[in-house]
């Protein structure tokens, strides 16, 4: 009686201490470094850049204000005419997190009420919700929106976290770790703005079950939820939502050890651990303090150490790459095959190039530039459709790669597959 009395003592203290994993400085800054050299004159400012060095507490003043500023400028000139909802959703996050008002954006003489786009494109969304069952874009897209909204503390997103949780406790609804890691950030926000009994009891279940899932799926994957661009709004998450799942304690060091093992080079994938590295997620995006960030004198250091696989320049030798395109899904059918010869540690962008250089009637492929760097839009003529929802899918060996073109690295031997699939 006693020792069950004590257990439960000890797991109410575990489930009221906020976990205190936080990443060595030498890391975060060099991240942090990674981050500003990612910011490019000629590029499109990524706000998700933005809102990490906000969060992790960047000092650096050219930097985040060229950024800042540019955000603004690309606010004021498509959010009305073509940004998604998702997109509109990051620029009110990443405004939040430099304490500027996203109600008033101020740029190009012009002023724009970016939160009433915002809630224009969650009512989209929501609308085809209702009549379709499934979102305008992607649900991953509507959880940003709802905590966007939410953090703005605007109305719209009772509503939409309403229907996220719904679809995360649905058996039938196979989201992603990060769909219901972006998912779990916004329950979060909502469940600590609504009063109403329903809605709560609906958030909790459905926090609970999110925040579970991951540390179960944690304890079987030995520190690994999902894969490893998964972790970091997968760690976001439950650094922030420690009240869902106690009396279960978090393992934080053992998911943290998963991160610190791999080598984050993309700066979305670096935006979205580094948050978590320094304790925090995006649901700190609207609570900073910005006059004290602006007051401390920049902490950044060019990173010391050298870094890996940036060294070596011999000529590596080549290898054997099988290509095959797939189309079984719409209009005329086909199926290419062929082999080509790259410098061994070519990205998969070389081989797509090679195979269209040695017979470009057949494998002729578009790209556009992401936030994650080039995606392929079309091959063979046949392109990706978001209102239909299609894309290319990559793969090898029957399983879905990991990462897109621009980053992945064939072996010798290796047949990738893209197939024109739906989402
Ligand atoms: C939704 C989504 C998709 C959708 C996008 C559809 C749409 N119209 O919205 C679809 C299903 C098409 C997709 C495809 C792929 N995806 Co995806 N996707 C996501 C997800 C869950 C959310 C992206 C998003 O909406 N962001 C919010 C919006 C507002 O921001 P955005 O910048 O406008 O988003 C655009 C880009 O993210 C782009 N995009 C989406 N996925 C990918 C992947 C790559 C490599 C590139 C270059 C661009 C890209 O499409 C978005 C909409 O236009 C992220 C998860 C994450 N953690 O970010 C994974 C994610 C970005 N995808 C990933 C991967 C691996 C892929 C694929 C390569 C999978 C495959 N094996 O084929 C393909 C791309 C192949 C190609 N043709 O080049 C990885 C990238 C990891 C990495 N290191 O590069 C992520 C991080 C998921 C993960 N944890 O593994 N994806």
């Amino acid at each position: 009686m006693l020792a069950l009395a004590f257990g439960v003592l000890l797991a109410l203290a575990g489930g009221m201490v906020a976990h205190r994993c936080v990443a060595p400085h030498q890391l975060v800054s060099e991240m942090l470094q990674s981050l500003e050299d990612s910011v490019k004159e000629d590029e499109l400012a990524n706000p998700s850049v933005l809102l990490a060095m906000n969060l992790a507490g960047a000092t650096g003043g050219a930097t985040r204000k060229w950024l800042l500023q540019e955000i603004q400028e690309e606010a004021v000139k498509r959010a009305q005419k073509d940004m998604t909802s998702g997109e509109v959703a990051l620029y009110v996050l990443a405004l939040l997190s430099s304490c500027h008002d996203p109600q008033r954006v101020h740029a190009l003489g012009q002023t724009l009420d970016l939160l009433r786009v915002l809630q224009q494109r969650t009512d989209e969304e929501m609308a085809s919700l209702e009549a379709e069952g499934i979102p305008k874009t992607t649900l991953y897209s509507v959880s940003l929106d709802a905590l966007g909204l939410c953090l703005a503390g605007v109305g719209g997103y009772q509503g939409a976290s309403v229907v996220l949780a719904k679809q995360v406790l649905s058996p039938e609804s196979h989201l992603s770790v990060d769909t219901r890691a972006m998912a779990a950030l916004a329950l979060a926000c909502t469940y600590g703005q609504t009063d109403l009994r329903e809605v709560r009891d609906l958030l909790w279940e459905a926090l609970s079950a999110v925040t579970n899932g991951f540390l179960d799926e944690q304890d079987e994957g030995d520190g690994m939820i999902g894969n490893i661009y998964d972790m970091g709004l997968a760690l976001q998450a439950l650094g922030a939502t420690e009240e869902f799942y106690a009396p279960r304690v978090w393992d934080c060091a053992q998911a943290f050890s998963v991160v610190y093992s791999h080598d984050y080079r993309q700066p979305m994938a670096i935006a979205q651990v580094l948050p978590a590295l320094v304790g925090r997620s995006y649901l700190d995006a609207a609570g900073l303090d910005c006059a004290a960030s602006a007051r401390t004198p920049p902490s950044l250091q060019p990173s010391l150490s050298p870094k890996l696989g940036t060294t070596g320049a011999h000529r590596a030798a080549p290898i054997t790459v099988h290509y095959s395109i797939i189309n079984k899904l719409q209009g005329r059918h086909f199926s290419y095959t062929t082999s080509v010869q790259v410098p061994g540690g070519s990205t998969l962008l070389k081989v797509l190039q090679a195979a269209e250089k040695e017979k470009p009637d057949i494998f002729s492929f578009q790209t556009k530039q992401t936030s994650w760097g080039p995606m392929v839009v079309s091959i063979h003529g046949l392109a990706a459709n978001a209102e239909d929802r299609t894309y290319w899918q990559f793969l090898s060996g029957g399983e879905a790669l990991q990462e897109g073109v621009g980053t992945y690295k064939p072996r010798d031997g290796e047949h990738i597959q893209a197939i024109f699939s739906t989402y």
